[in-house]
C-alpha cells in the first residue's frame, strides 16, 4: 500500500503590523480553501503566521507584548480556521506565539501545532533554537528580540503518527542545526514541517555573507532531509515586511535531499507535492542505516579527548 500525503505549502507575503487577525485568518482560510482545491491532506503555513514578525521591535510594555500572543488555541479569532479544515477535511500545520499557563505561571513560546483533517490539535512543538539577542543592539534598526520575548521551548523534538506516517516539527532557525533532524530522525521521522520568518542581511555582521543568505536557506533543509531521510516541507513568510526583506523560497524537499516544489514569488503562494511516505526508506535502509553504520561510542570518545567545548 502506497501511502502519499499531498501536502500543501502556504507561503505567506508579508503581514502589517496594523494588520488584524481576523484579515490574516481570511488569508490562511484562502490558501487552505486553494491546497483543498488542490487535493491536499495537509497544508503548512509559517512561523508566527498570525502577525507580523513583532520580535523585529523592542516592546516594554508587558500588555502591549501578550497582544501579539494566543492565549487559548483555537481561540475567537483562529476558531474559524479550524471549523474551515474541519469543514473540508484538510490538516495543517499552524506557527503561532503561545501565552501559556503552566505551574502556576505564564509562559511565552514560538510554537507550532500540527492540527488533523477533524480539527483537533494532534502534535505541539515549542521552538528550542531562539535566534537574536535579549536586549536591543544599539543603533540597529531591525531587531532580533525571540531571546527576549520566548523560553526555550520545552518539549523537545516529538514526532507524531499523524497522516499515515510519522511527522515532526521544528521553526526556522532549529532548520540550521543538525541536531533538530537528527533527534527526530532517530524516532524514524518521515516527513519534517517547518515555517519561517529569516529576514535578509539585517545584522551587519561581517561574517554573515547577504549573497548567501538564499543558499543556506535551502542547504539546511536539503542536508536535513538527505542525512535523515525524511521529507521536509519548509514555509516562508516572505517579502517586503514593515520595511524588512523576509526571504522566500518556500520548498517541498525530498528524501533524497532534492527540491521537488518551490515558491517562485514573495507573496501568498501555494505549491504541492504528492510526498511518497516510503521514499526514505531505501536511504533508511543503506547510507543511513543506523543501527548499522552510526558509531555513537566513537562520537563519545571523540568528545572526551579534545574537548566537548568548541573553541572560543
Ligand atoms: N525567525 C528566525 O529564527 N530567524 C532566523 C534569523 C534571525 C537568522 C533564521 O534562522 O532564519
Amino acid at each position: 500500500m502506497t501511502r502519499i500525503v499531498r501536502v500543501g505549502a502556504a507561503q505567506m507575503g508579508p503581514i502589517a503590523r496594523k494588520e488584524s487577525r481576523s484579515g490574516v485568518v481570511d488569508r490562511l482560510i484562502a490558501l487552505m480553501r486553494q491546497a483543498h482545491s488542490a487535493g491536499c491532506d495537509l497544508v503548512v503555513f509559517p512561523e508566527l503566521a498570525l502577525t507580523t514578525f513583532f520580535p523585529r521591535w523592542l516592546i516594554e510594555d508587558p500588555g502591549e507584548l501578550d497582544d501579539w500572543f494566543e492565549r487559548e488555541m483555537p481561540g475567537p479569532e483562529t476558531k474559524r480556521l479550524f471549523d474551515e479544515g474541519r469543514h473540508l477535511g484538510i490538516g495543517f500545520y499552524l506557527g503561532y506565539a503561545e501565552l501559556a499557563r503552566e505551574r502556576e505561571a505564564t509562559h511565552h513560546y514560538n510554537t507550532s501545532i500540527l492540527v488533523d483533517k477533524a480539527g483537533r490539535i494532534v502534535g505541539k512543538y515549542r521552538k528550542v533554537h531562539l535566534p537574536g539577542t535579549v536586549d536591543p543592539l544599539s543603533g540597529d534598526p531591525g531587531q532580533h528580540l525571540e531571546k527576549r520575548y520566548f523560553e526555550v521551548g520545552n518539549l523537545g523534538f516529538p514526532v507524531y503518527r499523524a497522516f499515515g506516517g510519522i511527522i515532526g516539527m521544528c521553526i526556522c532557525n532549529d532548520r540550521r542545526w543538525p541536531e533538530t533532524y537528527r533527534v527526530m530522525g532517530l524516532q524514524g521521522v518521515e516527513m519534517i514541517l517547518l515555517g519561517y520568518n529569516s529576514p535578509v542581511g539585517l545584522d551587519g555582521d561581517p561574517f554573515e555573507v547577504n549573497a548567501l543568505e538564499p543558499f543556506h536557506n535551502h542547504l539546511v533543509m536539503q542536508s536535513g532531509a538527505y542525512q535523515n531521510a525524511t521529507w521536509v516541507v519548509g514555509v516562508a513568510k516572505a517579502g517586503h515586511e514593515e520595511g524588512f526583506d523576509m526571504i522566500g523560497q518556500s520548498a517541498i524537499i525530498a528524501p533524497s535531499g532534492e527540491i521537488v516544489a518551490m515558491c517562485r514569488t514573495l507573496t501568498d503562494e501555494l505549491i504541492t507535492h504528492d510526498c511518497d511516505l516510503d521514499a526514505g526508506r531505501y536511504y533508511r535502509n543503506t547510507i543511513f542505516n543506523f543501527a548499522a553504520h552510526r558509531r555513537t561510542e566513537h562520537y563519545r570518545l571523540i568528545v572526551e579527548r579534545t574537548g566537548a567545548e568548541p573553541p572560543s
